[in-house]
This record gives C-alpha cells, sequence and structure tokens, in this order.
C-alpha cells in the first residue's frame, strides 16, 4: 500500500539520499521539506526534484505552526527529520539557533505528530557526538551521554524528547545514533569533503604546472568513524519499521585519523605526500619524486591553521553497530577506502566538468 513519507531536511546530505532510496526502493509518496531562510540550493536534489511522487513543501523546524501545518495536511504514515543545524564547529558560533532547531525543533515535530497523526513513525537523527567525552570504546547505545559541543547538547536533548514522547503518549518514535557518515552531496564545510575538494583543487594544478595553496586544516590527530550516507538511509528504514520502536546505534565498527584521510585522498588523486613538522607546524608536502615528477611549484600539499580547532573537541569515535545488523538485518556495503576514493574521484569529476 502507498504510504506518504515527510522527509526534512531534503536539500542536505542525508535527506536527498534518503529521498533517492524511498523512491527506488518503495512506492510511497514523498513530501521533501525545505526551509526558506537562505537562497536554496538544489543541488543534491537534481536526480528527483521532477519525479511525480516528489512533493517539495515549505515548513521551518523554528516555526511550529508551518510543522503543525504541514503535518495536518499531509497526514503522513512516517516523518523522517533529518533537517538540523548539522555543523558541530559552527554549533559554538551560534548556540541558541542549534540548540533551537536540533532539541526544540524535534519536541515540535513530536508534539505535531502527537496532535495531528499520533499513529505517525517518527525518526530523529541523533549523533554520535552525543557520547563526546568517551569513557570506552567502541560505544555502543548504553554509552553515558557526555557531550563536548552545543551540538552534541542538544542532540542529547533530543533524545530525552523522543523517549518520554515515547512512553508518554506511546508514539513510535525512535532516536538513531548514527555516527560520521559522508558521500558525494557531503557539504563542503565538513572536513571530509574540505579535504577530497581541496585535493582535487591541488591535484589538477599539479598537471597544468600551476601554483596552488595547500589545504588548511584544524586537529589531525581527531578519529572518526566514517561511512557512506546511502548505506546509513538503508538503516534508518529498517529502523521506523520495526515491530516496536527501539534507538540503534548505526557505524563502520572502524575509526580512522583526519592525517589517514588526507593521506589516502592525495594518493587516489595520484599525489604521494610525506609528513613533517609537529603540531601547528605539521605539514604534507609532496614527495621528491613526485616534486620532480609533476615540476611542482610548490611542496606543501596542506598545512595546520589553528583557526580551525575547536574550543572542545571529541578526539575518538567508534560504534558498535552489532545490533542493528543482528537485528535489522542492516549491512553496510562501502568501506573506509572506497568512500575515499568515491569522494575523491567525484570532486575531481565535478572541477573537470567545470573546466570544460
Ligand atoms: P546537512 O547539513 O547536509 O542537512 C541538514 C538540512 O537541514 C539542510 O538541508 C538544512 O537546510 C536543513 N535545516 C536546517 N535548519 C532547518 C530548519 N530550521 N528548518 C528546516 N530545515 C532546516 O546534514 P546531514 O544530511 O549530514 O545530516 C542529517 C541529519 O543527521 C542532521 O540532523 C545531522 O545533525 C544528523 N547527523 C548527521 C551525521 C553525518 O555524519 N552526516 C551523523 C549523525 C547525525 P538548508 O539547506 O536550508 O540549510
Ligand atoms: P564532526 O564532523 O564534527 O565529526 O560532525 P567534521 O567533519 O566537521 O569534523 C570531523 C573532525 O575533523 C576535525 N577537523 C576539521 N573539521 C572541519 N570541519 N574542518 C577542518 O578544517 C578540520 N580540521 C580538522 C574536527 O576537529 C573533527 O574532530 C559530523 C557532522 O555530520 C555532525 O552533524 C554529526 O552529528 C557527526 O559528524 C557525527
Amino acid at each position: 500500500m502507498t504510504k506518504k513519507v515527510i522527509v526534512t531536511g531534503v536539500l542536505g546530505q542525508d535527506g536527498a539520499n534518503m529521498v533517492e532510496y524511498l523512491l527506488r526502493e518503495t512506492g510511497h509518496e514523498i513530501y521533501g521539506v525545505m526551509r526558506r531562510t537562505s537562497n536554496p540550493n538544489f543541488f543534491n536534489c537534481k536526480n528527483f526534484i521532477n519525479d511525480k511522487r516528489f512533493n517539495l513543501v515549505y515548513a521551518d523546524l523554528g516555526d511550529s505552526v508551518s510543522i503543525e501545518e504541514v503535518v495536518d495536511r499531509v497526514q503522513p504514515d512516517y516523518f523522517i527529520n533529518f533537517a538540523a543545524q548539522s555543523f558541530v564547529g559552527c554549533s559554538w558560533t551560534i548556540p541558541v539557533q542549534t540548540f533551537d532547531t536540533n532539541a526544540t525543533g524535534v519536541l515540535r515535530c513530536l508534539e505535531a505528530i502527537r496532535r495531528h497523526k499520533p499513529d505517525c513513525r517518527f525518526y530523529s537523527a541523533g549523533s554520535s557526538e552525543e557520547f563526546g567525552d568517551v569513557d570506552y570504546s567502541p560505544q555502543d547505545i548504553n554509552h553515558p551521554i557526555k557531550p563536548r559541543s552545543p551540538y552534541g547538547a542538544s542532540k542529547a536533548s533530543a533524545r530525552h524528547l523522543v523517549k518520554v514522547y515515547r512512553e508518554s503518549y506511546k508514539l513510535f518514535a525512535v532516536h538513531g545514533i548514527l555516527f560520521n557518515h559522508e558521500g558525494t552531496k557531503r557539504g563542503e564545510e565538513f572536513v571530509t569533503r574540505k579535504i577530497t575538494k581541496g585535493v582535487a583543487q591541488i591535484a589538477s594544478a599539479l598537471r597544468r604546472k600551476e601554483t596552488f595553496a595547500p589545504l588548511e586544516l584544524g586537529n589531525l590527530d581527531a578519529k572518526r568513524d566514517w561511512s557512506d550516507s546511502e548505506d546509513f538511509v538503508d538503516g534508518v528504514w529498517k529502523m521506523v519499521n520495526q515491530d516496536s520502536p527501539k534507538d540503534y546505534v548505526l557505524s563502520s565498527g572502524e575509526t580512522h585519523s583526519i592525517r589517514e584521510f588526507v593521506e589516502l585522498s592525495f594518493r587516489y588523486a595520484g599525489v604521494i605526500g610525506i609528513w613533517n613538522g609537529k603540531g601547528q607546524q605539521e605539514q604534507f608536502s609532496i614527495s621528491t619524486e613526485d616534486h620532480f615528477k609533476f615540476d611542482a611549484q610548490s611542496s606543501v600539499l596542506m598545512k595546520v591553521n589553528p583557526e580551525f580547532y575547536r574550543p572542545a573537541e571529541v578526539e575518538i569515535l567508534l560504534g558498535d553497530a552489532n545490533p542493528a545488523k543482528e537485528e535489522l538485518g542492516w549491512k553496510p556495503k562501502v568501506s573506509f577506502p572506497e568512500l575515499v576514493k568515491k569522494m575523491t574521484k567525484n570532486d575531481i569529476d565535478l572541477l573537470t566538468k567545470q573546466r570544460k
């Protein structure tokens, strides 16, 4: 039977991947929510914006009237909430807006569902940032909540609200704890996409014998558990289709440093680098062999810029997704090297297209 699915955050990474997944795997009707507070960028939606089963609707998580209206009008069977101020680094700069969207925004969604469509299944986009200053690895669903940023604290609050609404009103509401997930639709401020875009530009400059500015990054020691967003939307859909609501962790079960991501991305772009220096003086420079091969104009490929350090850092994240694999039958397909390769190739191809 055809169902109605509201997906928020459709201009972002996960929202767009979720819509593509639902159009491919189900016959459901999709209502993609976008806000209208900035000049919208439809790049991530280009594959489905004209699909007959896709409807674009306006609503804002900061505006309860708009959320109530869309739930009342659509009468959804599922409400998948990906909308958020999702950039941790920025959450110290705009803490109140971050909390309002990520925590109170979830409350507005829960209230709208409770009042207008109480049998609608709700997904809340939780985060490994809720674990923050971690006590043990790998982190599972029972790990204490110890956020290190306004973003992490906002997601932890959303988690409590989901639990309260589930227990008080018997809503089918789940809060998935998702570790970092990336891909070709990733925003350019996040470290993986910043690296692959920078690597594509530097590799192209090297091949054209042009000068280039080095990539500038913050903390290279941080370790993250990275996966592919396209694998995760399948896990989210499985979570909202359980018999009864239960929260799960989705992760790859591997952790890698920012340094490893940088090195691998340059390697896939055909550039071999070497590390030198320590702390703020650390650099990744082109190897002597490649320096001659490319007749390079400069040698520093990446340097540290303390401007990108955070007031408090989550040093290591490593998730335990075994319960999701065993109980939901979820199985991710893309490995860490495949993810780095896919993202690097995508940015090289985009740059080549732009230059034509
Ligand atoms: P993105 O930043 O790519 O997308 C978030 C979307 O939310 C954007 O399209 C943005 O709209 C929209 N949005 C922001 N504020 C509002 C608002 N007030 N009302 C309506 N829409 C709004 O994030 P991701 O796709 O990467 O992440 C999806 C969700 O999953 C987020 O909640 C994130 O916090 C969470 N998450 C993500 C992880 C990851 O690694 N990607 C890991 C764990 C959790 P606009 O385009 O107008 O800015
Ligand atoms: P994160 O992702 O904070 O884990 O949140 P991000 O890619 O921003 O940072 C990952 C790590 O890289 C370090 N880092 C840098 N980060 C950025 N953005 N830019 C830099 O130049 C840079 N240099 C080093 C950071 O300090 C950090 O340790 C993501 C988001 O998708 C959240 O919405 C989500 O909840 C979590 O993942 C799980």
